[in-house]
């Protein structure tokens, strides 16, 4: 195949993305509010930090407030948010993050999202993992991460 041939196809297969595995698509309604598509990334070893991305709608009148996370497989896991300096992205732990009413929370790359530390085990591509967010309001509510390959970009139909 001619090179650029080969490279065209190439940035075929990466603009569309990994399918997403079995389970990826879940939708969690809790009261108000309505989670999307809770996925992480494949992780190399245990001890590694991981990522959590999910979009949350509220569909109710009153604000809520997304307060964290607790993820059976790591040790800790935060709320962080990122901001740029100039070219430079930065990681920052919050307390909380509003999901306004009729608006939506989304935790996605470059942004928001939840930082598992110190995970117990790698996560591998296709596996699924569970944790309970925690809204000011709402309280507990249980999701399932589906585990991407270790490239998934930001393609998630949120
Ligand atoms: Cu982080």
């Amino acid at each position: 195949m001619p090179r650029l041939a080969l490279a065209a196809a190439l940035l075929t297969v990466l603009a569309a993305g990994p399918a997403p595995p079995e389970g990826s698509e879940a939708r969690i309604e809790a009261g108000k509010l309505v989670i999307l598509h809770p996925w992480s990334r494949a992780t190399a070893a245990a001890g590694a930090s991981a990522v959590g991305y999910l979009s949350i709608s509220n569909t109710g009148t009153a604000p809520e407030h997304l307060l964290g996370a607790d993820c059976a497989i790591a040790g800790m896991t935060m709320l962080h948010a990122t901001t740029r300096d100039g070219a430079v992205a930065r990681m920052r732990a919050v307390e909380s993050l509003p999901v306004p009413p009729g608006g939506t929370l989304t935790l996605a790359p470059g942004g928001n999202h939840l930082m598992l530390m110190d995970t117990k085990e790698a996560l591998a591509p296709g596996s699924h993992f569970a944790c309970t967010l925690r809204f000011a309001t709402q309280g507990p509510v249980a999701v399932e991460f589906a585990v991407q390959p270790a490239g998934a970009a930001a393609k998630a139909p949120m």
